[in-house]
């Protein structure tokens, strides 16, 4: 297959799902190149430095599960990691496994166009190469097109600014400054306490309030940890069979939240509530179903916010009305607590919303707030973005924008019609960020890799996506979607945070029969797929 190429297959990032999508390449004996915009990998965790940015997956469950002497030795330090300790992961795997030679860092893929006659995508970058290959893998992650919204005079603001996806590696310097900061999504939440504590002051601009469930994070137990150690193989196996493959840990309620009494909810509520994390979200089997059933949980999530925040009209104005769960929920240490700080304001942008920024500052609600430094939390396009971002030109010189016109359309997430041996892994239409991130990231490499070896085991060129089984998959994501409630406010999810971006719900819910599938897929010849 590698004849007259560069190469036999081109990977663009080098986050989690690039690495590892080498690592298994490599070891197949596919001459891979990867190209990586940054200077270093880890991908989000190279991006997302903005102080307090930590994950959310517990860091037991947030690590790749493919070596176990990898998982064995590997030492975490906080029950929740934060980003520099997972950007240290990152890079040990990268020099463990020995990655680096096959990465071209500080340079972004532009355009890939596919040349049907040879077979064989040609790829360009910004720094001038050119390099054919065989095949093309996405690893552009899911969040990693950052979104910064065109704020009348955005550009005139004298002081410093600030996107929580790329925030500078020096840090910033917010001692004794007035910061204003757009955004009360995950990144917001985790950065609003710290950068509370050291600026003169901050005013937060909320366009709508968020729901966040306290992360608990701690040191390690290390009693915990060699418990899962004893049995990291069987542990990730129960991981693979839960919904998000992950929190096989805590207990999933199978019941719905109508078949308890309001006390005993309320103290199944608390328990999970102390626990921390996700755990909230297990206490009932359809909070993501039932209106009634969600209102009760979003209800004993407002009470904690009215318990902990002094002020009641604030407290009011952080109190989300919508469904919890909706949106990603937020995973929090002492968000709702700042609130209380004599430095800190919170502006409701939504009743009074942002009309344009000056060189001094924001005007919001015709209220000219002076500023310093304005930190931009106002996330991603989210799952299409970086995807869209390279001209992408597959049969006929189509280009997938084009294809896309009226929202991605995938087969499993992971091909699209008229883009032959082009993969996206964690693409649209597969559960992805609805799941642990890196459980979906070593599925999707594992498929693929798999699918490169059959190919050139059979002696075929090509795979590419039949329409009919497209067309299939994106009326099966939907009608999932369509039984939940995920699809009732303006998330992410669904494009809705990206104004003129088509509102399609783009992940699909439920991971274990969704990798069931795939795999019935591959040892079904590849069915939905046109093989040459
Ligand atoms: O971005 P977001 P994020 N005017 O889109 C507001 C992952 N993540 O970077 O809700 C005013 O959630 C917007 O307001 P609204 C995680 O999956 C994980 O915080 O659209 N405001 C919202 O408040 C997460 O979901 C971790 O009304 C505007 C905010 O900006 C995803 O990344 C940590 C605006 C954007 O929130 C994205 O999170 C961080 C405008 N024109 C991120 N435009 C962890 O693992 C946008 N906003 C813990």
């Amino acid at each position: 297959m590698s004849d007259g190429q560069d190469c036999d297959v081109i990977v663009v990032g080098a986050g989690f799902a690039g690495l590892y999508m080498l690592y298994r390449l490599r070891r197949a004996g596919f001459r891979t190149r990867v190209f990586e915009a940054g200077s270093g990998v880890g991908g989000t965790w190279y991006w997302n430095r903005y102080p307090g940015a930590r994950c959310d997956v517990e860091s037991m469950e947030y690590s790749y599960s493919f070596s176990d002497e990898l998982q064995q030795d590997w030492e975490w330090t906080e029950r929740y990691a934060g980003q520099p300790e997972i950007l240290r992961y990152a890079n040990h795997v990268a020099d463990r496994f020995g990655l680096r030679p096959d990465i071209t860092f500080d340079t972004r893929v532009t355009q890939a166009v596919f040349d049907e006659e040879g077979r064989r995508w040609r790829v360009t970058t910004d720094t001038g190469e050119t390099v054919l290959a065989s095949f093309v893998v996405m690893a552009t992650g899911c969040l990693s097109s950052t979104n910064l919204p065109e704020f009348e005079g955005r550009d005139s603001f004298l002081g410093e600014t600030y996107h929580t996806g790329r925030w500078p590696h020096g840090g910033a310097d917010f001692a004794g400054r007035r910061v204003g900061i757009v955004g009360t999504g995950s990144s917001a939440i985790q950065a609003i306490p710290i950068i509370a504590e050291e600026a003169a002051h901050l005013t937060v601009f909320q366009r709508t309030p968020n729901y966040s469930i306290p992360a608990r994070n701690a040191p390690i137990d290390p009693a915990y940890v060699r418990e899962i150690k004893a049995e990291y193989r069987e542990f990730r196996a129960r991981n693979l069979r839960m919904h998000a493959g992950f929190g096989s840990k805590v207990h999933h309620n199978d019941a719905p939240a109508l078949s308890d009494d309001p006390a005993a909810r309320e103290a199944n509520y608390d328990a999970r509530w102390h626990h921390g994390g996700f755990a909230f979200l297990g206490a009932y089997n359809d909070l993501l179903r039932s209106r009634e059933a969600n209102e009760t949980a979003a209800e004993f999530v407002r009470e904690r916010i009215r318990d902990v925040v002094d002020d009641p009209e604030v407290a009011e104005r952080l109190c989300p009305d919508n469904v919890i769960g909706c949106k990603r929920p937020c995973l929090d240490t002492g968000y709702f607590e700042t609130y209380n700080r004599p430095n800190v304001e919170l502006v409701d942008a939504g009743e009074r919303p942002i009309e344009r920024i000056t060189p001094q500052g924001i005007v919001a609600g015709g209220r000219e707030f002076d500023l310093d430094c304005i930190v931009f939390a106002t996330g991603f396009d989210a799952m299409t973005g970086a995807v869209l971002g390279i001209d992408i030109r597959g049969r006929g010189g189509k280009t997938l924008k084009q294809m896309w016109d009226a929202g991605p359309r995938t087969y499993l997430g992971l091909c699209t019609v008229g883009f032959p041996n082009l993969f996206l892994i964690t693409g649209p239409g597969s559960p992805s960020v609805l799941t642990n991130m890196i459980v979906s990231i070593e599925q999707h490499v594992d498929w693929i890799t798999a699918c490169l070896d059959d190919l050139r085991r059979t002696g075929r060129a090509t795979i590419e996506a039949t329409r009919q089984a497209q067309d299939d998959w994106v009326d099966h994501v939907n009608a999932v979607a369509g039984v939940t409630l995920y699809p009732t406010c303006n998330s992410w999810y669904l494009g809705k945070n990206i104004p003129g971006k088509p509102q399609v719900f783009m992940p699909l819910i439920g991971f274990p029969p969704y990798a069931q599938k795939c795999a019935e897929v591959a040892a079904d010849g590849y069915q939905g797929f046109d093989l040459d």
